[in-house]
């Protein structure tokens, strides 16, 4: 299976992420997660690590507004030239409401507009790492496309808290949706989000369209981030009614409980007849995930894996979050490998 890799994430390095109460913490979102994944790939027999094509600005911009993405461009350096005292990450501490009808000029003010938490901190390398996270899953998509079976994009940032205009999460660019919206020229796609948060960028981004099916399963937002999304009624607007799907977890789900919501997912996915499958590959669903309280062992997402697996679509797996790195090689492997 092609594996695509660009070493370019490694400048992006925020030095700290800040948890509610304002506690400033290590980023829990970094290189190291990579280099646990690549060694564990590379004891295989099947995995095959490649550089990802470079496609352009034009499929992100298909999926995210053009202003957004030219704050992402520029950002860093106008940080580096602002007043500010601490500029080792650029983090806003006012947010925008949206229903004001001024966009905002000053760096500050379109960082709290296009920026959703503290969590989403910008340094020297974010936007070059973002750009090539998104051309690793332009890439799995192309390997699919193309006739292949399934493909793997080791992407860093991850990208399913990224809406059309805005960042959060540890998440920039929407790699899945930019990947699955570029798969859509060529006929009908599923997304499946297994990560443990919702994927609301993801969600916002298709909310309206019945292209592309997307089903999301995740902790229940009425206690887990992301909050304002994810709830079992949301299930799109306008043409894309009933083409989003929603299956909030409560604490403590086990892999018996976490495999029926899938089988759930899995049937609405048949039904859909999709001619390809994007799945959004968070590995924070495992039992020892610091930021998870899900029960899901490295077993149990072996068995997502083939259940997965078993829908024989072509798919394009994208990475996102998932932070206990001493476990994350294994709970790839176990998961992609049901797909060699
Ligand atoms: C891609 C992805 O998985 N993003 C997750 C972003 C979650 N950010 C919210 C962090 C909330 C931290 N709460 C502390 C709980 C520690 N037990
Ligand atoms: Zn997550």
């Amino acid at each position: 299976m092609q594996v695509y890799y660009s070493e370019a994430h490694r400048r992006h390095k925020p030095p700290f992420e800040i948890f509610d109460g304002g506690l400033r913490v290590p980023y829990l979102e970094n290189p190291e997660r990579m280099d646990r994944i690549l060694k564990a790939l590379q004891k295989t027999d099947w995995a095959e690590i490649a550089e990802p094509q470079d496609f352009g600005l034009n499929p992100i911009h298909a999926v995210h507004a053009e202003d957004y993405i030219a704050f992402l461009a520029s950002a860093w350096t106008e940080w580096l030239a602002s007043e500010a005292r601490d500029k080792s990450t650029l983090l806003p501490a006012t947010f925008a409401l949206r229903r004001h009808p001024q966009k905002p000029t000053s760096l500050l003010g379109r960082a709290g507009y296009y920026m959703m938490d503290l969590s989403a901190c910008i340094v020297a390398g974010t936007y070059s790492a973002a750009l090539a996270s998104a051309n690793c899953a332009l890439s799995a998509a192309e390997a699919v496309a193309n006739g292949e079976r399934a493909a793997f994009a080791l992407c860093r940032p991850p990208g399913h808290h990224a809406g059309k205009d805005y960042a959060g999460g540890y998440c920039f660019i929407n790699n899945a949706a930019v990947a699955a919206n570029w798969l859509s020229t060529q006929g009908n796609v599923a997304l499946l989000d297994i990560d443990y948060h919702c994927g609301n960028g993801t969600q916002d981004i298709f909310y309206e369209r019945a292209d592309v099916l997307t089903i999301s399963i995740h902790a229940d937002p009425n206690f887990e981030y992301p909050y304002y999304a994810g709830h079992a009624n949301e299930t799109g607007t306008g043409a894309g009614a009933g083409f989003h799907r929603n299956f909030p977890l409560d604490k403590g789900t086990d892999n018996a409980r976490y495999l029926s919501a899938l089988e759930e997912a899995l049937s609405l996915i048949r039904e859909f007849t999709p001619k390809y499958l994007v799945v959004s590959a968070g590995m924070d669903i495992y039992a020892e995930d610091p930021l998870g309280t899900i029960k899901v062992t490295t077993e149990g997402i072996a068995e997502i894996g083939k259940r997965i697996a078993a829908l024989e679509l072509p798919t394009a797996i994208v990475m996102e979050g998932g932070y206990n790195n001493a476990a994350l090689g294994r709970n790839i492997v176990s998961l992609a490998g049901e797909f060699k």
